[in-house]
């Protein structure tokens, strides 16, 4: 075999090489960019060697592997996350610098992908990593979207949205692979002969695969995410084109390729568009029919496909799958159909991540037949198939019900297992989502807490706490989380503390450096840093956040509180660009911003800072700089939270609810180590059922009355009074999420805070507690779990 090898000391000569011939530039005209690209190449040359031996080390042995179908993958930029990976990140740096450039101008060069909305499409990401740096063979699938999640502006404090655009320029890290592409039918009708099923789409496309590889850490494995691009199965309508009509001609080639276009921008309501479907099924499609491809260029027999073959929906965005492989294995290759339930069951897990009823996904059975019309009459046979074998199944469960099909359903009924992202979610799921399929089906629900890796969140985006944690315990933390205890051990030492308080208030310069320059506002980095970043949603109570803000503004004014802590409120996030009362809740927070930051009374003692365009690189950026991490979602609302892992791991205590993950976060760290408050689930749930809670909460607390007060009265919006009265009308009237109610506990909360923080031994103690009990939440122990436990596959390392 040719020896590929590439020595650690050519990463110079091979910069300037890709520099040279794969950009055609030459050093002293190169731009940022083509350094970045020369860099990049540089780098992924490392990476081909790794991902062929995974790749052929599979093969080789025949070891399971797990396919993760998944409409999103919110990744971020990859070249940092690689060259850290792969150990190479200060010899790079070292070389850029010999050619007279900054390693860190060029990482920040690169778009975030972001193919995401949130949560669930950065969980992916962080799963993706986590396979690799375990050594489980995988492919990640989705969709390679040319515009993902959209740009924030801020326009008068109003959200503004512009198209994203991350292809623009090259995209150094995937591989084209058009000779991997597949035909996706759509619409069309069914013919039945006998046994034998036939559909003929009206409408097709093809599945374009474009592959990354993903290296896990110190490069010992990867493996590969494979993005479908859509695109015409016809180039041209060439009897048109003859005819001289141009531009009709390429009409077919337009409207295959929408289907890749965009990124669903709505995280939590759900619209039955016929164009979701169909990117649904592209998806799905596309990554079953590469499944087969693979797994018979290996095995004849399907039965066994179980044996070989796990898939994971992540949520129902996926679940399609169930059905479809029931086609594959059943219409196309003739296994009966008991048979083809029972071998697609044993392929199938189904992650849920949500128990809002408005973001469960449901389709008009008039749409869905229409779309996808043999999957239709599938589903009505899968759902009577399983109506039959469980008998004692209740006429008002099923798959099919008010002329729609339910996804969630579906999912369930094709999985053999079945599972929640943290303890409580899990629990919910049971109780409140699938009762009666839980009973039919005793242990398919199970747990699987969600995690991040530490690789990114931590070593990555904390250079100086990641130091100082190496020159505490030494390395091999990285892919074993657990071994931060050590840190424990430490939390007392004053030396340790004071470290551990330099490299959180390095990381806080930083930040307030970038906050000075980009947003014209100047801020303490010795002032306490407060920070809510995550999707504007009701449920996880921004408008919690903003309005005791105002209260304490309203305290600093009026001189009632003594020694008080300088704070920095920081706000991230976008809102859903048809979700009117999360917009009216950002442009708030920005009203609420202009004043106070403006207010000579309170001066630096409170600021309020609200960056646009929160993404991946801004949370890499924010989180790290962190003391307080907010996490205040209405209890039985978040599932889980992934954000409240990565503030724990760089060492900001919690303010937070008992909700989704923060109940094991609490667990983790000690009561003493997190500010919690506000109702349980369980009380949430009694609370809703009081008719008047809201007039009750607020009359019982003066401090939210005189908020609400002032709103009502636009002291935040002097120029339109009236601008507010929708929210505190709400407030008043239709409080859902229980903001009045969990006011006062959250004040009381923020006030022990300000207790704790005053006292630097204390909060050091704290902060310095948190990484060093975080190590249970390393997606790499979700991982574990989830192969142990669903995929039933082992390590190929
Ligand atoms: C569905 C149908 C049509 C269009 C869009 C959607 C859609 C898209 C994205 C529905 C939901 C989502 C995303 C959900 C999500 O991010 N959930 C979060 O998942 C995280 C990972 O498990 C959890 O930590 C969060 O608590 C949960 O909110």
């Amino acid at each position: 075999m040719t020896d590929l090898s590439l020595t650690p000391n050519t990463l110079k000569s091979d910069i300037l090489r890709h520099l040279t011939f794969t950009l055609g530039k030459d050093a002293g005209h190169a731009s940022i960019y083509d350094w970045r690209m020369a860099l990049s190449f540089a780098i992924r040359d490392r990476i081909v060697e790794p991902w062929f031996a995974s790749t052929r080390k599979t093969w080789g042995t025949g070891h399971k592997r797990v396919y993760y179908l998944s409409m999103e993958f919110l990744i971020g930029r990859l070249l940092e996350d690689a060259a850290i990976n792969l150990g190479l990140y200060d010899q790079a740096a070292e070389a850029l610098l010999e050619f007279g450039q900054d390693i860190r101008t060029l990482i920040n060069d690169e778009p975030d992908a972001a193919l995401g909305n949130g949560g669930l499409g950065r969980l992916a990401a962080c799963f993706m990593e986590s396979m690799a740096t375990v050594g489980c063979p995988a492919y990640g699938y989705g969709i390679r979207y040319e515009h993902g999640l959209f740009r924030q502006r801020f326009e008068g404090g109003r959200q503004v949205e512009t198209p994203e655009d991350w292809l623009k320029q090259a995209h150094p890290w995937e591989f084209p692979r058009p000779e991997s592409a597949y035909t996706i039918g759509f619409k069309g009708h069914v013919e039945h002969k006998g046994d034998t099923h036939t559909w003929y789409p009206a409408e097709t496309v093809i599945a374009e695969a474009h592959d990354t590889p993903v290296i896990g850490w110190k490069g010992k494995w990867a493996n590969t995410l494979r993005l479908w691009a859509a695109k015409p199965t016809t180039q041209f309508d060439l009897e048109r084109f003859n005819r001289g009509d141009y531009a009709a001609a390429a009409e077919p080639e337009a409207l295959a390729r929408t289907l890749s276009r965009v990124l669903y921008p709505d995280d939590t309501t759900y619209q039955g568009k016929e164009l979701r479907l169909k990117q649904e099924f592209l998806l799905t499609s596309a990554a079953l029919q590469d499944i087969l491809r693979r797994y018979l260029a290996s095995y004849s027999d399907l039965r066994d496909l179980p044996k070989h073959v796990a898939i994971q929906m992540n949520d129902t965005h996926p679940a399609i799958a169930g059905p479809e492989l029931i086609r594959l294995l059943h219409d196309d290759h003739g296994m009966p159909f008991g048979e083809a339930m029972k071998t697609a069951q044993g392929c199938l897990g189904y992650t849920n991540h949500t128990l809002l009823p408005e973001a469960l996904e449901r389709w008009a059975t008039f749409t869905f037949g229409n779309v996808l019309p043999r999957h239709m009459q599938l589903i009505e046979a899968i759902d009577y198939w399983h109506k039959d074998e469980y008998h004692s199944r209740p006429h008002y469960v099923g798959i099919l019900k008010h002329h729609e099909v339910r996804m969630g359903e579906l999912a369930f009924i094709m999985a053999h297992k079945v599972n929640g992202v943290s303890a409580l979610h899990s629990e919910l799921v049971k109780k409140n989502l699938f009762p009666e399929l839980d009973a039919l089906h005793p242990g398919r629900i199970i747990n699987e807490t969600n995690g991040v890796t530490p690789r990114r969140w931590l070593k990555m985006a904390n250079r100086p706490l990641s130091k100082l944690i190496t020159d505490t315990i030494g390395d091999g933390w990285e892919d074993d989380l657990d071994r931060l205890k050590g840190l424990e051990a430490h939390v007392d030492d004053a030396a340790f503390a004071e470290a551990f308080g330099a490299a959180k208030r390095a990381n806080k310069v930083q930040v307030a450096n970038w906050i000075a320059q980009d947003f014209g506002v100047k801020v303490s980095p010795d002032a306490l840093f407060d920070v809510q970043v995550k999707r504007i949603h009701e449920y996880k109570r921004q408008l919690l956040n903003i309005l005791e803000t105002i209260a304490h503004w309203h305290k600093l004014r009026s001189g009632r509180i003594e020694n008080p802590v300088p704070r920095v409120k920081i706000f991230g996030g976008k809102a859903a660009p048809g979700y009117a009362v999360a917009k009216e809740i950002i442009r708030l927070i920005n009203d609420v911003a202009q004043v106070v930051n403006n207010d000579p009374k309170t001066g630096d003692l409170l600021k309020i800072i609200y960056p646009p365009n929160y993404n991946v690189s801004m949370a890499e950026r924010l989180i790290p700089a962190a003391d307080l991490s907010e996490q205040i979602s209405t209890a039985g609302k978040e599932a889980s939270g992934t954000g409240n892992m990565k503030f724990m791991m760089n060492g900001a205590p919690t303010i937070g609810t008992l909700d989704g993950a923060n109940v094991e976060i609490l667990e983790e760290v000690g009561a003493e180590n997190f500010f919690l408050f506000g109702l349980t689930a369980e009380e949430v749930m009694e609370r809703r059922k009081v008719a008047d809670h809201e007039k009750q909460a607020i009359e019982g607390s003066q401090e939210l009355q005189d908020v609400l007060q002032m709103i009502a009265e636009g002291r935040f919006s002097p120029e339109e009074p009236g601008r507010y009265h929708g929210i505190v009308h709400g407030v008043w009237h239709h409080d859902y999420f229980l903001v009045s109610s969990d006011f006062a506990d959250f004040h009381r909360a923020q006030g022990e805070v300000d207790t704790a923080y005053a006292d630097r031994k204390r909060w050091l103690r704290m902060a310095a507690m948190n990484t060093a009990r975080s190590g249970f939440f390393s997606s790499d122990r979700t991982i574990r779990g989830y192969m142990k436990d669903v995929w039933n596959v082992t390590s190929a390392l």
